[in-house]
């Protein structure tokens, strides 16, 4: 097990960027979002070529340094080239099964799921956490669908021995509910990086993570 997989049990806060949204553009989030004490990041990046996403990448990995796990998003081919902490894949991406094969047993590996059944079948392929989407209706994914309430996180929860990371519509009036219903971590993607300030948003979202899950602040 890396120093990083450790990581995973005490991930709070969970920074998905979208340069789409951003205020202050997507280094600048990772920024303040890391200096708050966010301990994991993802790159989601839909609408840059290769190799600005190769150089984007490699500088929020440097940010990210040994404090955050760094993530990227679908694109694996990205996360071998700057040797990242691992992906966040979907249903429809590669299979796991092949995309463990490519990265090795190291590499951190999420897949979003939707269902039990989905979250036993991360788990048994060995997914290293689950992404548990969407929680509530959301206008950042447009083919999100809608949401499934807080009251099924802990079905899931209980279903599976790995992290569950709640995303979708989440945000500081609505995380306290998530987090009480079972999730381990949890993603707030327009609640963040649409705010004047990001450092600030990711600290209260902290607090209240931290308090909701009985952490010691
Ligand atoms: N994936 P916000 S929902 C990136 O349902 C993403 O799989 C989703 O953004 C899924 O926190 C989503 O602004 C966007 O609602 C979440």
């Amino acid at each position: 097990m890396t120093g990083k997989k450790d990581l995973l049990a005490v991930l709070d806060f969970y920074l998905v960027t979208d340069s789409g949204l951003s205020k202050k553009g997507t280094l600048s989030d990772v920024q303040e979002a890391v200096a708050a004490g966010c301990r994991i990041v993802q790159y989601r990046e839909k609408n840059k070529s290769t190799k600005e996403m190769v150089a984007e990448a490699s500088q929020i990995k440097s940010i990210c340094g040994a404090d955050a796990i760094f993530l990227v998003n679908d694109r694996i081919d990205v996360a071998l080239a700057v040797d990242a902490d691992g992906v966040h894949i979907g249903q429809e991406d590669m299979p796991i099964d092949i995309a463990r094969a490519i990265l090795g047993a190291d590499k951190i590996i999420g897949l979003t799921v939707h269902n039990i059944s989905e979250a036993i079948e991360a788990e048994r392929s060995g997914a290293d956490y689950v992404g548990l989407s969407p929680i509530f209706d959301t206008a950042t994914k447009s083919d999100a669908g809608t949401g499934i309430g807080t009251e099924r996180i802990k079905d899931v929860k209980n279903a599976i021995n790995i992290p569950v990371v709640a995303i979708g519509g989440i945000n500081k009036q609505n995380c306290r509910s998530v987090i009480e219903n079972g999730a381990d971590s949890l993603v707030a993607i327009s609640a963040v990086v649409c705010s004047d300030d990001v450092k600030r948003e990711t600290q209260e979202l902290i607090a209240v993570i931290k308090s909701a899950s009985g952490r010691i602040c």
